[in-house]
């Protein structure tokens, strides 16, 4: 296969993990801020481009900021495998860049065993797997399949009013290009992505890696809590309409309202009054909810009584509340077979649902994906608490190498 492999020798998942451990590195939470195409991310993008290259793999970015780095010529149906490197806010080092890690090693491991894959492979990083900062989860993988209208994506903003289409430009990529990419998809012949677990099945469990079996389905919801801005000292309690009171008795609704149904679960991570001055009651308040089922009737019915609800607190403090969704992804099969292939060559490896979502599964909509979990001890993620020991982030690339060497 082309792509002799220059100075890796030695390299280990911790040790590329390590390199990249200061990039992105929030001061005030000890986690990481790595939105999409921030410098930080940037930063990493190079990095794994640097390091592909410096394995003779070939890299190239596609119209989506896709970035492939192929070990063999690009072709169709190959098998492909990685994950992003985008953060959420405070989130932990190992969320996205294990995989990239792990599989950029995986090759090391192949190649010092004699594997001559009789197919191409490729590592893949998705862009803005996190939507922490344009509000669309799984964005890059989305865009691809065709699952995200690229007018819609080109118009999303972010916290500055900075446009998906501006930041796209910004990164140096044409905005006008993005969209799906059926000649893209066409070389992804299987998916494997390999990720820390974000709970604590294994840790449980005694087990170092979990094949996946599925993802709980989940979305992104807007509420906009309307009221009145006026002063903090010259209006009278008994005359305000105060959106932040109306949207704090919503933020109570919404956990009570989860707590009455098994399994559900649903968050309000944002928290945004307008305009936010100590002196001044907001006029408005934008929240945002992550409210997550495996049955995506039960998490849709749940959402509607939600927005019923928050219209009648909101009420209660002459106000009003909407909500509006922001990003959907329905609960997701794994592909079945390919999942059992997996369990031929991870022998042992229980299987875990996963609570978390991920490109594989916006991708199982039209390649056979599956996934590979690894051991958490501290069960925690989306925080700097996220952990994976490094023994175990070391033989996860073996265990990659081990499935990747069986499909290839
Ligand atoms: O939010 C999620 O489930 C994933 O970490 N993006
Ligand atoms: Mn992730
Ligand atoms: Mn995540």
């Amino acid at each position: 296969m082309p792509g002799t492999s220059r100075t890796t020798a030695g390299a280990t998942v911790s040790s590329l993990l390590d390199a990249i451990e200061p990039l992105g590195r929030d001061g005030a939470t000890g986690g990481y801020r790595r939105p999409v195409f921030s410098a930080a991310e940037l930063e990493l993008r190079e990095w794994f481009i640097a390091e592909a290259e410096r394995r003779g793999l070939g890299v190239d970015v596609d119209r989506n900021g896709v970035i492939w780095a192929w070990w063999g010529a690009p072709m169709d149906g190959a098998l492909v495998t990685g994950s992003h490197l985008d953060s959420v806010p405070g989130g932990g080092a190992f969320d996205g860049p294990l995989g990239v890690a792990s599989a950029l090693t995986a090759i090391d491991r192949m190649r010092e065993r004699g594997v001559t894959p009789s197919r191409s492979l490729a590592v893949v990083v998705f862009p803005e797997e996190e939507g922490s900062r344009f509000g669309v989860a799984c964005l890059g993988s989305r865009l691809l399949t065709g699952l995200l209208d690229p007018d819609r994506a080109r118009n999303l903003t972010d916290r500055d009013g900075t446009t998906l289409a501006e930041a796209y430009a910004a990164a140096g990529m044409d905005p006008a290009h993005l969209g799906a990419d059926p000649a893209a998809l066409a070389r992804i012949g299987q998916f494997v992505e390999l990720h820390v677990e974000q709970g604590r099945g294994l840790i449980d469990l005694g087990k170092p890696v979990a094949i996946g079996s599925s993802i709980l389905g989940h979305g992104r919801w807007k509420i906009v809590v309307s009221g009145q801005g006026n002063h903090a000292g010259t209006t009278l309690m008994v005359d305000r309409a105060d959106p932040v009171v109306a949207a704090a008795d919503i933020v109570g609704a919404i956990s009570e309202l989860a707590r009455q149904i098994d399994d559900a679960r649903a968050t309000v991570g944002r928290f945004e009054p307008v305009p936010g001055g100590t002196n001044v009651i907001a006029s408005r308040v934008d929240l945002w909810i992550d409210v997550r089922h495996p049955d995506d009737t039960v998490t849709r019915s749940l959402v509607q009584t939600i927005a019923r609800e928050a219209a009648v607190r909101a009420e209660r403090h002459g106000c009003t509340a909407e909500l509006l969704e922001e990003s959907w992804s329905p609960t997701v099969g794994f592909d079945p077979a390919l999942g059992r292939r997996l369990a031929d060559l991870v022998p042992g490896a229980p299987v875990l649902r996963s609570g978390a979502g991920h490109d594989a599964g916006i991708l199982a909509a039209s390649v056979p994906s599956a996934m590979l979990f690894v051991r958490n001890p501290s069960g925690i993620s989306h925080s700097p608490e996220e952990y994976v020991e490094r023994a175990d982030a070391d033989d996860s690339a073996d265990v990659l190498a081990d499935v990747l060497a069986g499909l290839l």
